[in-house]
């Protein structure tokens, strides 16, 4: 039975906001200040996220649609009759309907979102295009340990569905451990289908993550927006400039938020300086090698049964199976 309704109780930690202000204020008096990128996705952000995915810079979403696309029935074979598909972090569910066209008949689709506005906004296509498709949403923060509903449909094989280089969002050792805790949503004959960003030509990268439009920009102020009006915090979100930067030796895109001049944030009664050019940290993304994605994929327990990339490359979708 496909319902909007939730089988349990929401986690909705979106809506959150002592948890919110215990991560800013917890994260302003780190050296330098850091905010976590999941706060970037309320229903504005998601929407500018969705802006960011067209953007002729941003060529992750459509480099790993076209890997999709092109092997979505060598895909198909490789994970079988009658899977359950679960999706951390499934944002706008855009990638999913690729993959469902080529399913022999998935046994449901379980998109987990920390946005409930934009997992509810979003479903109802889905819905047309897949009419007997068992669909449960669960509106929880796929960062923490969360539980699927009692009425998740059986299934010969669970199959986790994890795109668009979210892993990338993740600190190695933080990213085994997400990984490691999907093993533990599957049995032994389920897989992680895990979309992975490549390393690549600097210039590349940095222009991904910092467009002619701005689109990127506000992506990252939004973070001080939410804290102005959500928390009340004191804050000019335009006293602080967006920057992308490339750090090779950590191979990840690093997300900025610099300071214009001395200025200071008043939050949750307490007082944060920032010099002029003194930044917050905003997001990680890293970028892997061939290497790199075998030693991630054999940490967290998995092997790399198929790959599929682009040409140049630029982008990978692993099966990794356990
Ligand atoms: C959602 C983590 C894949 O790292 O590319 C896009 C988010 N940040 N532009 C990424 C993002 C800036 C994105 N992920």
């Amino acid at each position: 039975q496909a319902g909007v309704e939730y089988a349990e109780a929401p986690i909705n930690h979106a809506e959150d906001t002592q948890g919110f202000l215990h991560d800013v204020l917890e994260g302003l008096a780190q050296s330098p200040a850091m905010l976590s990128p999941k706060y970037f996705y309320d229903a504005t952000g998601s929407r500018l996220f969705d802006r960011i995915c067209k953007l002729p810079e941003y060529y992750l979403t459509r480099t790993e649609m076209a890997i999709l696309e092109r092997s979505a029935p060598a895909i198909a074979d490789q994970l079988g009759p009658g899977v359950l598909l679960i999706e951390p972090g499934s944002g706008s569910c855009a990638k999913v309907g690729r993959l469902l066209r080529h399913l022999c008949a998935p046994a449901g689709y379980a998109p987990v979102e920390i946005s409930g506005e934009h997992l509810h906004a979003n479903l109802s296509h889905l819905r047309g295009a897949f009419p007997d498709l068992p669909i449960t949403p669960v509106c929880a923060d796929f960062t923490t340990p969360f539980s699927l509903p009692s009425d998740i449909p059986e299934t010969r094989r669970r199959v986790v569905f994890f795109p668009g280089s979210t892993i990338g969002n993740f600190p190695p050792e933080a990213a085994v451990d997400l990984l490691r805790g999907f093993r533990g949503l599957l049995d032994d004959r389920g897989g992680l289908l895990l979309g992975v960003d490549r390393r690549k030509d600097p210039r590349i990268l940095e222009a991904a993550y910092d467009d002619a439009a701005g689109v990127t920009a506000a992506f990252n102020r939004n973070l001080l927006v939410r804290m102005r009006d959500e928390l009340g915090a004191e804050v000019n979100p335009a006293g602080f400039r967006h920057r992308a930067l490339w750090n090779d030796e950590c191979s990840r895109i690093e997300m900025h938020l610099v300071s214009r001049g001395r200025q200071t944030i008043r939050v949750g009664g307490r007082t944060h300086g920032f010099h002029d050019d003194e930044h917050i940290v905003t997001e990680y993304s890293y970028k892997y090698s061939a290497e790199g994605m075998q030693r991630l994929a054999a940490q967290a327990g998995f092997r790399v049964s198929a790959q599929w990339s682009d040409d140049r490359e630029w982008f990978s979708v692993l099966w990794l199976t356990t």
